[in-house]
């Protein structure tokens, strides 16, 4: 072999490791015109399978407006999931679909912590899922969403997610109406709080022993803060206090990033906790969602 030939070799070895590259998944467009509640926007999805196996770092949504010449539009994005489809078409039965990815408004852009990804095994099927809302009475556009994966064939220790939310019961609320008539299984994680402050919770067991590596949440407007605490001990595992947009119907929650992560058992109990301050007179729609990536068995 030729000095040209090992060096060639060598290079092409540094290289391989990682192959790294960046799936776009493009959605749309939907059109929104007026008010359009959380839950209940227009949407788009696209079935997808991966071509190779591989490891996704990072998960961002660009949510723009045609109607705007192509701007960034993030305030009319409702939510983004990538969801495990084995099957199913977009629509159809939900019994086998999982959200493995959540993206929700402040919570954009999902970068995991180094040595951490989400598994994509060659030719597994799912769906890239966009759904649009308005906050904006006077709101007229049409919306293209980008989704952007970050991944690398080298492997990653894997990220399982786990979603909790606050439901109408055990906020003693009523559920949003007219939300969710057509879809029984979320129905009730939408509901309504009245003018005040109080604080919700939803106490539930983590179905397996390990460490979470990345927290992010969703909360509507009016949501002060999102906190993870262990039931016994009431410890604050992780809490997090929102951002608001200057438009001030948003908010964005830091999330939580940990290459050495936060412990959790699988025969333990913790609480979802959410802070609200409906600073209005009359009740508004309101959830409190968790999305933690955790992985299984590390001690
Ligand atoms: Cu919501």
């Amino acid at each position: 072999m030729s000095l040209f030939a090992v060096s060639a070799l060598l290079a092409l070895l540094a290289a391989a490791p990682a192959r790294a590259r960046e799936l776009t998944y493009e959605l749309g467009p939907v059109r929104v015109r007026g008010l359009v509640h959380s839950m209940e926007g227009p949407s788009a999805s696209l079935p997808v399978a991966s071509d190779r196996t591989e490891w996704i770092r990072r998960i961002r949504i660009e949510v723009r407006d045609e109607k705007d010449g192509g701007r960034p539009a993030p305030r009319f994005l409702c939510h983004a999931n990538l969801i495990f489809a084995d099957g199913t078409e977009p629509g159809s039965s939900r019994a086998r679909r999982r959200a493995f990815a959540v993206l929700a408004p402040g919570g954009d852009d999902i970068r995991f912590p180094r040595g951490y990804g989400l598994p994509m095994k060659a030719g597994r099927r799912f769906v890239a899922h966009f759904m649009a809302l308005s906050h904006d009475a006077r709101a007229d556009a049409d919306l293209r969403a980008r989704i952007v994966l970050d991944t690398q064939e080298k492997p990653l220790k894997p990220l399982v997610l786990v979603v909790r939310s606050v439901f109408a019961a055990d906020a003693g609320l009523p559920r949003a109406e007219p939300s969710f008539r057509r879809m029984p299984d979320t129905g009730d994680k939408t509901w309504m709080i009245p003018p005040g402050r109080r604080t919700l919770s939803h106490a539930f067991r983590f179905p397996f022993s390990g460490r979470i590596h990345y927290i992010s949440g969703h909360l509507h407007r009016y949501g002060l803060w999102l906190a993870l605490v262990e039931k016994r001990s009431g410890r604050v595992l992780w809490r997090s206090e929102t951002v608001r947009t200057p438009d001030g119907y948003f908010s964005s929650l830091p999330p939580y990033s940990g290459e050495r992560g936060l412990r959790v058992e699988a025969d333990r109990a913790y609480v979802l906790e959410a802070g609200y301050d409906n600073a209005s007179s009359s009740a508004a729609a309101a959830m409190a969602q968790i999305y933690m990536y955790a992985s299984r068995g590390e001690r």
